[in-house]
């Protein structure tokens, strides 16, 4: 399996600063509060695209950054948001973050998601008048955008199969039809692993193709090797079933051998018969029976799509590609049209709140809600340090802070931020 791998950047905009503003007018004594609030910084989005093949382009450009939102100016102007920025990535990709969970699968054409959330914008002191603290000398910062490193990697998915009997010609179209190298003899179970390679029909039409080792009949009960290769197959859209001709003598042998590997395929999975096959009998140049080309007929009576090809002589290679890219293209747009009727998704993260932390004589506070509130705050400004006060109320952690046993004076670092437990000289209600 081919794998791709990169290491990414991404930041998302901070929200823009709100502003802390009185009006000032002629013969207008006190006016109130102006600030406007700022603007929202920017997300950024990955989206999973067909017209993206690889993750060349992260190795040169790794790191992603969306614009700050605008700061909120004086007469309550706000500022401006800041535009989302979108990664395409191609499909297949599966993100990782430092912890190296999956954060997304981005299987499906077209699915959009929220990777970094951008900052919001931080409340001018407009926002906080009400009718008993009429000129509030308070306004938030902006909240932080996400920053995030992370691993993409792409596992190739392979979009054609070749399926087959020991020695059938499998490795050796695969050879062939792509720069693939993989080894060929006239031995059965020459190949011992999956061989991915890409069959560049012209520069638009492409596929990945997928050479596994032979199966033989009771594969599914674990009979040779090829069975274990064979979930590797589940994912493709179609499936190249291959038959040697230098080794058949009639018709009923050929139904016969077509029947036995179908019959292992869906005693291993029933996803198989979902998948459309194409038949085609390998060496034509050595064929045992010439008779070959009237079996081909009374199979295409029954609808089963037949072909012959030489990998010596290279007699029906192109007609095979160009078949197999038709099917690959109907068998894509059916699922494309398919998978358009469902909304697509926007997924959130869900966080734990806070975390706290006795260490010593020391309270720690953490939580990426934490460092939002503190990233906001002015702490040099008395209504903001107590309006920081009651968040941490209204979210539980005074009372977690109870709970462990903070007491009056003790220290408290709040992500970083060092203050002191104190209630009454605050005059805050409760307790910090
Ligand atoms: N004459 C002739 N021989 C071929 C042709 N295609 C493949 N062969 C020969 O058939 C033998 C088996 O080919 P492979 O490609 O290794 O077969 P495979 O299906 O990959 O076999 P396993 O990996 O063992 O399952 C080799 O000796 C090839 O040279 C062909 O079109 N004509
Ligand atoms: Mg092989």
């Amino acid at each position: 399996m081919i794998i791709d791998e990169v290491t990414i950047t991404v930041e998302a905009g901070a929200g823009g600063d709100g502003c802390l503003s009185f009006r000032r007018e002629k013969y207008v004594p006190r006016g109130g509060p102006d600030g406007g609030n700022g603007g929202k910084g920017g997300d950024i989005f990955l989206e999973s695209r067909t017209d993206v093949n690889t993750l060349v382009d992260f190795l040169y450009r790794p790191i992603y950054k969306a614009h700050h939102g605008g700061h909120g100016k004086g007469k309550n102007q706000h500022g401006k948001d800041a535009e989302a920025i979108t990664i395409r990535v191609p499909i297949g990709t599966l993100v990782w973050n430092e912890n190296q969970e999956l954060v997304v699968d981005m299987k499906e054409n077209g699915m959009k998601f929220l990777i970094a959330k951008g900052g919001r914008g931080g409340r001018g002191n407009t926002t906080f008048a009400t009718s008993t603290q009429q000129a509030p000398r308070l306004a938030e910062r902006g909240e932080p955008g996400e920053i995030k490193t992370l691993r993409l990697e792409l596992r190739l998915l392979a979009d054609v199969g070749i399926v087959g009997f020991p020695n059938a010609g499998k490795s050796t179209l695969l050879s062939r039809v792509t720069h693939a190298h993989p080894k060929i003899a006239d031995y059965p179970f020459t190949t011992l692993e999956p061989q991915l390679g890409v069959v560049k029909l012209s520069e638009n039409r492409s596929f990945v193709l997928a050479d596994v080792p032979g199966l033989i009949d009771g594969a599914s009960q674990g009979k040779g090797l090829g069975v274990r290769f064979l979930r590797h197959l589940e994912r493709t859209k179609i499936l190249l079933h291959l038959i040697d001709l230098s080794t058949l003598e009639s018709y009923p042998e050929l139904t016969k051998r077509i029947k036995t590997i179908q019959k292992e395929l869906k005693q291993h999975s029933v996803k198989f018969q979902k998948i459309p096959q194409l038949i085609i009998l390998t060496k034509t140049d050595s064929a045992a029976n010439k008779e070959f080309p009237k079996w081909m007929n009374r199979l295409k009576t029954k609808k089963i799509k037949t072909m012959s090809v030489s990998a010596v002589t290279g007699q029906g290679l192109n007609q095979l590609l160009e078949e197999t890219w038709s099917l690959l293209s109907e068998t894509k747009k059916k699922e494309i049209a398919e998978k358009s009727l469902k909304p697509k998704k926007v997924v959130y993260e869900t966080q734990i709140r806070f975390q706290v932390k006795k260490d010593d004589k020391l309270f720690y506070v953490t939580g990426t809600e934490i460092k939002k509130w503190v990233a906001m705050t002015n702490f040099g400004s008395r209504d903001a340090l107590e309006r920081f006060q009651k968040i941490m109320q209204r979210m539980g952690v005074v009372r977690e802070l109870k709970n462990q046993g903070v007491s009056e004076g003790d220290t408290v670092v709040c992500d970083g931020q060092e203050l002191t437990f104190r209630s009454e000289e605050l005059g805050v209600e409760n307790d910090f």
